[in-house]
């Protein structure tokens, strides 16, 4: 197995942001204009992390294309891309659309049955918090947030923008971190994957402010 080799999967609803949150990370480009992601697609980066030089494998997994595929397909199709080498799985939702949750909580319950086979990492991803309004919606949107981290399947939740880029690359080194260290423990403890869920937890950088990113 190539250690140096990590793969990172992004999996959400439809135009939540995540081939813009893979742009930014790649090449630090944001497009305004949506363009629909065809099937799957993959890209790479090399990142160094504790002095190690690592090529991240970015999966794209289209929301469109994902949602046309019946869930056994969409299990196998993860099981096949989680079965080498270490593994992160990014469920993008857009901090704007509460009906983007909907695919949070399908993913989440698919993410279950994978974590029992396989050692991935899962961080839950709320993108597009340029356009945030702090509104009563803010209650539900905590509460929300909350209710995945208590979810099996979630191991960290963090906000980002790719527009602007706030938090995307430490989203993109924060998730390939954790799962090295999901796998190590599970290396050096020898056990199953489904006894061993990382501590849960929400990364906040630095506070958001959209004009001073410009
Ligand atoms: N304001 C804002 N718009 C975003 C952000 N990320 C993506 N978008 C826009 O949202 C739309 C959908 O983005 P896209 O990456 O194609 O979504 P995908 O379907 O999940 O791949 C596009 O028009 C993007 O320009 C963000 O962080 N802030
Ligand atoms: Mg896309």
């Amino acid at each position: 197995m190539n250690t140096n080799i990590h793969k990172i999967i992004l999996v959400g609803g439809h135009q939540v942001g995540k081939s813009a949150l893979i742009n930014r990370f790649i090449s630090e480009e944001f497009s305004v204009t949506y363009t629909k992601t065809i099937g799957i697609e993959f890209q790479t980066k090399c990142i160094t992390l504790d002095g190690s030089a690592i090529k991240c494998q970015i999966w794209d997994l289209s929301g469109h294309y994902m949602d046309m595929c019946p869930r056994y397909f969409m299990i196998q199709m993860l099981r096949s891309l989680c079965s080498k080498g270490h593994v992160g799985i990014m469920v993008v939702y857009d901090v704007n659309d509460v009906s983007s949750l909907d695919s949070v909580d399908h993913y989440l319950d698919i993410l279950c049955d994978i974590k029992k086979e396989f050692k991935v990492c899962v961080m839950l991803v709320g993108n597009k918090c340029d356009e945030r309004e702090y509104t009563s919606d803010e209650d539900f949107r905590e509460e929300s947030v909350q209710k995945y981290l208590k979810h099996p399947s979630c191991d960290i939740c963090m906000e980002t923008c790719a527009k602007y880029g706030y938090n995307v690359e430490q989203a993109f080194i924060s998730l390939v971190a954790t799962s090295r260290e999901t796998s190590d423990s599970l290396n050096n403890s020898n056990k199953s994957p489904s006894t061993v869920k990382i501590a849960s937890r929400r990364i906040k950088i630095d506070s958001f402010d959209g004009c001073n990113l410009q």
